[in-house]
């Protein structure tokens, strides 16, 4: 259920419950293709926009620059404790031996003592220096026990607050959710009116497990330009808000919190501007209803070996389930 703080700006923010009794910013600034402008953003987005909610990884090499804007937010006057910062454990470090050298690794990139989410990137095992797309014995069996049993214990040596998942497949959940004893408070899915994923969002709904929609406004270079999208530019007109504040709030109304990335202060700033106000009934619907339902990010490039396998298409990849 969505609970509202107020930010030092006094601008109402969201957040919603997850199972372990912690809160998670409906609205974080995504940090992926951020580069060197990443400080920046993360310092603007805090200090400037009121954000509270960080989300980057290991993969997108700019965790050094996202703990330079971290530090420079607490050194603002925002306190560490008022944050939440996600990483994520990137797929050649998939072995339960490297999970935790892997956290400290980011932990000492970020300049943090802790995170708050520490999430799977892809249930996939790369090996060290695996090739886009793949070669023969890139992509290699990953042991989910025992890694999930190494993210467990970083949650009781209090390094990470909450551990999770991302592109994950009702397959591959349930066969997590057999095992664990600490349970996935987030899993991270791509999730856009272009691709509502509704299967797997009603499944983390019925198993209490929160879901962080990634790629909010169809993502960047290659991705789907919904900003330009028709129907999200007639409600934007109407409602007199900007297609990405649409976008974001279609994303919070169904429940997700939600990464939009932007290194642009204004559409940074425009993004969290979405509360206080609510997309009418008739007008959520009509985002829902948008046609041609597509991933964007669907992994062949780092996972599909059509010769060699062992995920010889795409849909191996989603387990045959979209
Ligand atoms: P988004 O859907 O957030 O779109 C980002 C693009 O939209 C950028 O080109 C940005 O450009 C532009 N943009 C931002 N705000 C606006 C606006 N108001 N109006 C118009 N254009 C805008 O893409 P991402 O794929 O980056 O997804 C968001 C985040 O989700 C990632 O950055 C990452 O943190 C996470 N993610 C996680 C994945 C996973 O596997 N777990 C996979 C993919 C993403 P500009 O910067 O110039 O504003
Ligand atoms: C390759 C990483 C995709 C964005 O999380």
């Amino acid at each position: 259920m969505a609970q509202a703080t107020f930010t030092a700006e006094d601008q109402k923010i969201e957040s919603f419950r997850l199972l372990s009794g912690h809160k998670i910013p409906a609205i974080g600034l995504g940090t992926w293709r951020s580069g060197s402008q990443a400080d920046n953003s993360v310092k603007t987005a805090i200090v400037e926009g009121g954000y509270r909610h960080i989300d980057t990884a290991w993969e997108y090499g700019v965790q050094e620059s996202v703990g330079r804007g971290v530090k420079a937010a607490i050194h603002a006057g925002v306190e560490r404790r008022d944050l939440f910062i996600t990483s994520k454990l990137w797929c050649t470090e998939l072995s339960p031996e490297r999970v935790r050298p892997a956290l400290l690794n980011t932990l000492q990139e970020l300049q943090l003592e802790y995170l708050d989410l520490f999430l799977i990137h892809w249930p996939f095992r790369l090996a060290d220096g695996a090739s886009r797309p793949p070669k023969p014995g890139d992509v290699q069996e990953m042991d989910m026990e025992g890694v999930w049993r190494e993210m467990e214990r970083l949650v009781e040596d209090k390094l990470v607050r909450d551990i999770g998942v991302c592109n994950f497949t009702l397959k591959k959940m349930n066969k997590l959710l057999g095992f664990a004893e600490t349970m996935p408070s987030v899993c991270q899915m791509e999730m856009h009116p272009g691709w509502r994923n509704d299967k797997m969002l009603e499944a983390c709904k019925q198993n209490g497990i929160h879901v962080t929609a990634y790629s909010p406004l169809g993502s960047q270079e290659g991705g789907r330009d919904l900003i330009h999208d028709e129907t999200v530019d007639r409600i934007a007109k109407k409602l007199n808000k900007t297609p990405g504040q649409v976008l974001v709030k279609w994303a919070i109304q169904r429940g997700t919190s939600v990464i939009p990335k932007s290194n642009n202060p204004d559409r940074i700033k425009e993004n969290i501007k979405v509360f206080g106000w609510e997309l009418p009934q008739e007008d959520f619907q009509a985002l829902c209803n948008i046609p041609d339902q597509k991933r964007v990010l669907h992994g062949e490039q780092l996972f599909v070996n059509k010769n060699a396998g062992p995920l010889r298409s795409v849909a191996d990849v989603w387990d045959h389930e979209d």
